[in-house]
């Protein structure tokens, strides 16, 4: 393996025996949620895990090293405000470890880094998409890697669609262009992140943690070396409310072109927007929405190992 990979014994041992393992990223804790109570929520998602009869591996860059499976220790580094991570995409990884810098890693960096580790699911909030171009009517580039890196990445991801704050129908379009299945967790929409449904459908729907790992072990007999993409909603208690989504919304674009915050920052800017207007809803809708994404994860990377046992 990698010199730059040091997978936890915990996980190298749950891997060697076939067990449930689910990868667990670091942007989201580190970026996604204001410190604070960061902490907390890994903590809560790794408790989720184990629950469920898996074993977790968050998954972030330290001292230059990937660390796939962190100790309370490391866990505590990743979500003090002190610290200062800096987020990273795949493409950052090498120059990260040549670096030695400590970086927290995105849907697109962490997928890469759980199937080098041989870890087969992978719970987040909301993946990377197609950005909204801006009022120009210009098609905007922003892409985000995530899109790219599970087209090649046979990495089954959970996630409650895409954040609302992107352009959804073109991302929809780019997972069917790219082969990526969609499967609908007991929803026929392709889920908006904080709200339940938007106007696009997804191709297929399942019901259960078993019929998840039935659909990734025949994908993995068909060509190609796509992920799968779940779509979990939010749980029903925890959507934002669909006119305080929508000011939030329109108010964050227009916060981003005040102070031209581009490329990287975009997404971090406009959850912290969200989160600081919203009272505090955003941010539960996030945890909670993340949580049940990481049951619905460990519960099928479950079924799929005893499958196969
Ligand atoms: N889900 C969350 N919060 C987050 C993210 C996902 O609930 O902060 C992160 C993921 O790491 C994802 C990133 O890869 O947002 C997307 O960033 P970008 O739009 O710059 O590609
Ligand atoms: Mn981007």
């Amino acid at each position: 393996m990698s010199t730059y990979l040091a997978v936890s014994e915990e996980v190298a041992d749950a891997l060697s025996e076939g067990r449930g393992v689910v990868a667990l990223e670091s942007t989201l804790l580190a970026h996604g949620l204001p410190p604070g109570h960061n902490h907390e929520v890994g903590l809560r998602l790794e408790r989720v895990v184990r629950e469920a009869g898996a074993v977790p591996a968050t998954i972030a860059v330290l001292d230059g090293k990937a660390r796939v499976g962190l100790t309370g220790e490391q866990l505590a580094r990743v979500c003090a405000a002190e610290s200062g991570l800096v987020k990273l995409s795949r493409r950052d990884l090498g120059p990260a470890y040549v670096a030695k810098r400590d970086g927290a890693t995105t849907v697109a960096a962490t997928a890469a880094l759980a199937h080098q580790a041989g870890i087969g699911f992978f719970a987040t909030g909301g993946l990377g998409g197609v950005h909204l171009a801006e009022p120009t009517g210009a098609a905007s580039w922003d892409v985000s890697a995530d899109l790219d890196v599970l087209a090649f990445t046979p990495v089954t991801v959970v996630c409650s669609g895409v954040k609302s704050i992107l352009d959804v129908e073109a991302t929809v379009e780019v997972l069917e262009t790219r082969s990526v299945p969609v499967l609908g967790y007991r929803t026929d929409s392709f889920p908006g992140f904080y709200r339940r449904e938007t106007a696009f459908s997804v191709p297929w729907r399942v019901e259960s943690p078993s019929e998840v790992a039935e659909v990734v072990a025949a994908h993995r007999e068909v060509p190609g070396s796509a992920g799968v993409l779940v779509v979990n909603p939010v749980p029903e208690a925890y959507e934002v409310d669909r006119e305080l989504h929508d000011r939030l919304l329109a108010e964050g674009m227009a916060m981003l072109r005040e102070r031209g915050i581009r490329g990287k920052a975009i997404t971090p800017a406009l959850l912290s927007h969200f989160h600081s207007g919203s009272g505090g809803a955003s941010l539960t809708a996030n945890v909670e929405l993340v949580a049940d994404n990481t049951r619905v994860a460990a519960a099928s990377a479950v079924a799929l190992s005893r499958s196969q046992a």
